[in-house]
């Protein structure tokens, strides 16, 4: 049990994992080398108006080369977890076929290169990056595109499974859905209300598909769902916003959750999209039972709270970040993870990304004040350190991010990361909320 800890300090369970986060086509670059394919984000943030300033990952933080060095900054932080996702357009160049093993061994180098500093990886399977070749066929609106993804997974658990002991499958499918199909601020770049909720369907299947393939090869390995959740609440105490936060919430969290781990979509949700939705139409007999394939763990990303008013629109309540869509309420965290808990447990629980951005500059003397990341993180801990104590089962946290990077349309403009990226001489450069992280390591207390 969590206690109090030196000092009047927030103790954390005994070995409790410690993690930072990042995503393969946000820090990589080398989008080019050792036979990558081409994926949808090379293709939207090539087309000019995408992305802010035009930028690309093409050399992102050039992580790809600097793996080593990025390694041993973890080590010096004292992470016990990180949490990286896997580029499938590396391991299947146009999304089908043999693995190619110039891609499998990148990962594999990482992987061994984490355990070499006591680090636990944690894989996550698809973080956007879908080969450009089977958008091409269709994308996520085709269902075979969840059986291709079931085949890619299948060849990374039989090439990496013995050294990686939790996977993650799809990163925020709600993300795809809502940016990628529903505002086109994301990869593909659609504005397709009916295509998006069957897109929601097809990641769903997806996410079923590779947990069966992963208990198929009999490995050790762990597996689940990787959500970003929203506590909806309503803006007023009318009985209208009340009702209006509740479909909200069917849309935000519900879709997902309940299908993973109960096996139905949320009626609300479904009856509000109608029976005549490609996505309804798209439902066929077996797959709730795939999508809820008993899972190891549900992985948890939390930013912002919604605050739903009766018209079923949205409204601010708290401060925002540098990203506008997050308002900071470190309240919600709790209120996430006790739901998540209550409503769905007792499956053990992960945060795999929490964090914000601030307006890092790199000062004449080499260092970076992040105060702002520095309260945030703080403030969300001991909120996380709470829900612990009210016994949610929950075992890391990762920061979002370990390094600054290509924050999507958002381009290099946001820094979310614990370690200032120098982009022209790619220097890194840990900054204040490193060096708090690592004495909140050492010490397992705020
Ligand atoms: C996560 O998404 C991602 O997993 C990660 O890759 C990302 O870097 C990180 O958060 C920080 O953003 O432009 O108004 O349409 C968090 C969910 C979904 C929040 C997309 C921002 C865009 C809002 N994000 N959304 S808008």
């Amino acid at each position: 049990d969590p206690a109090e800890g030196p000092a009047g300090g927030l103790r954390f369970p005994t070995g409790f994992g410690w993690g930072a986060a990042t995503s393969a086509y946000q820090i990589e670059g080398a989008t080019k080398e050792d036979g990558r394919g081409e994926s949808i984000w090379d293709t939207f943030s090539r087309t000019p108006g995408r992305t802010r300033n035009g930028d690309t990952g093409d050399v992102a933080a050039d992580h790809y080369h600097r793996y080593a060095e990025d390694l041993d900054l973890m080590r010096d932080l004292g992470l016990r977890s990180y949490r990286f996702s896997i580029s499938w357009p590396r391991i299947q160049a146009d999304g089908t076929g043999a693995p190619n093993q110039r891609g499998l061994d990148f990962y594999r180098r990482l992987a061994d290169g984490l355990h070499e500093r006591g680090i636990s990886p944690m894989a996550t399977l698809f973080h956007w990056d879908l080969p450009q070749a089977l958008q091409d066929i269709g994308g996520w609106e085709s269902r075979d595109v969840a059986h291709r993804f079931a085949d890619y997974a299948d060849a990374v658990f039989r090439a990496l499974g013995d050294r990686i002991p939790v996977w993650l499958t799809i990163n925020e499918p709600k993300t795809v859905v809502q940016n990628g199909y529903l505002e086109g601020h994301h990869a593909p770049g659609r504005q397709d209300p009916d295509a998006a909720y069957l897109v929601a369907h097809h990641l769903q299947l997806a996410h079923g598909l590779a947990v069966r393939a992963l208990r198929a090869t009999g490995g050790t390995g762990r597996i689940g769902p990787a959500f970003n959740l929203h506590p909806c609440y309503p803006a007023d105490d009318t009985p209208a916003a009340a009702e209006a936060a509740r479909l909200y919430d069917g849309y935000e969290n519900r879709l997902y959750l309940d299908s993973a781990l109960k096996g139905s979509y949320p009626a609300d949700v479904l009856a509000d999209l109608g029976p005549g939705s490609r996505m309804a139409r798209g439902i066929r007999d077996g797959d709730l039972e795939l999508i809820s394939a008993p899972v190891d763990l549900v992985a948890v990303q939390y930013y912002t709270p919604i605050y739903v008013t009766a018209d079923g629109g949205t409204t601010r309540r708290w401060p925002t970040s540098e990203a506008q869509w997050q308002q900071i309420y470190p309240d919600g965290m709790y209120d996430i993870l006790t739901r998540v808990t209550r409503d769905y447990g007792p499956v053990p629980l992960t945060i795999t990304e929490n964090g914000l951005p601030t307006p890092d500059v790199l000062a004449d003397d080499g260092t970076v004040d992040d105060a702002g990341r520095v309260s945030f993180l703080r403030e969300h801990l001991a909120a996380v350190h709470r829900a612990i104590s009210d016994g949610v089962p929950l075992e890391s946290y990762h920061v979002w991010s370990l390094l600054d990077n290509f924050e999507w349309a958002e381009g290099y403009d946001q820094r979310w990361g614990l370690i200032y990226v120098d982009y022209p001489t790619q220097r890194r450069v840990p900054k204040r909320s490193a060096h708090w992280y690592r004495q909140v390591i050492a010490a397992n207390a705020l």
